[in-house]
């Protein structure tokens, strides 16, 4: 049997994923991202958006799992965003907020749209953290983030999850973000918690992610950097991987 993508992540050695969010891309720039993502070794494509203007998620993913053989997992940014060519989905459940539409009530909506689409579900813990500007998360979703600085409440949010069966915890601090989440706030979550933790927003330098990397991030995400500066992808990776 092939690997699930949870297996991946599951493991100590950190992975990098990169963002793509349909509703920026055209079919050119896809392709051309797909020669990037795969010369700079990036272990997993996440796709998703908060909008999608356009009809491009199905087509995004369907010439990324063409033109790559790594997993594309679905980072939904609301319950239509499901597809059957994508590897895996990261059912999130945005715990960090106290807004129920997206705590469970999207997913109520969804769930047997996902059973049939025959996905591999990791349930995911969404912890939307303050990255010093409002995110569109923050603004889409109505809830307020975990402030910078209080680790340990991102602790205890993080705990939670884990108690309730949530099979892994992303700490997010919004697409392009001023602040990434910080290391010392990592690190105390992943302390206290044994599932795996992703990390993203505001991640644009190799050294963030170096840093990232030694805290013991599981994956770091990218997404702005792809865009708008692919040169540098490389370098992250060689960060991360190293
Ligand atoms: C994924 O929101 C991030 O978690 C992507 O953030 O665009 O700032 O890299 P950037």
């Amino acid at each position: 049997m092939a690997k699930t993508v949870f297996s991946l992540l599951d493991t100590p050695k950190t992975l990098l994923s990169v963002l793509v969010d349909p509703d920026n891309q055209t079919e050119k720039s896809l392709h051309k991202m797909a020669e990037e993502i795969v010369s700079c070794k990036v272990d997993l494509v996440l796709v998703g958006g908060s909008l999608l203007l356009e009809d491009h998620f199905e087509k995004a993913i369907s010439i990324l799992k063409k033109n790559t053989s790594i997993p594309v997992v679905i980072f939904p940014g609301n319950n239509y965003q499901i597809s059957r060519a994508a590897d895996a989905i990261l059912l999130l459940s945005l715990i960090s907020g106290r807004n129920p539409e997206y705590l469970i009530g999207q997913h109520v909506v969804a769930a047997p749209q996902i059973r049939e689409s025959g996905l591999e579900v990791i349930p995911t813990g969404y912890m939307l953290i303050d990255g010093g500007r409002i995110s569109t998360t923050s603004y889409m979703t109505q809830t307020v983030p975990i402030p910078h600085d209080k680790a340990d409440i991102a602790v205890a949010t993080a705990m939670a999850g884990e108690m309730l069966g949530l099979r892994s915890i992303y700490m997010e601090a919004g697409s392009g973000a001023r602040n990434s989440v910080s290391i010392e706030m990592l690190k105390a979550v992943k302390k206290a918690v044994s599932i795996p933790v992703i990390v993203g927003g505001g991640i644009r330098t190799p050294e963030q992610a170096e840093e990232l990397t030694q805290a013991g991030a599981n994956m770091i995400v990218v997404g702005n950097i792809l865009e708008k500066q692919p040169e540098l992808l490389m370098e992250i990776s060689l960060a991360v991987h190293s």
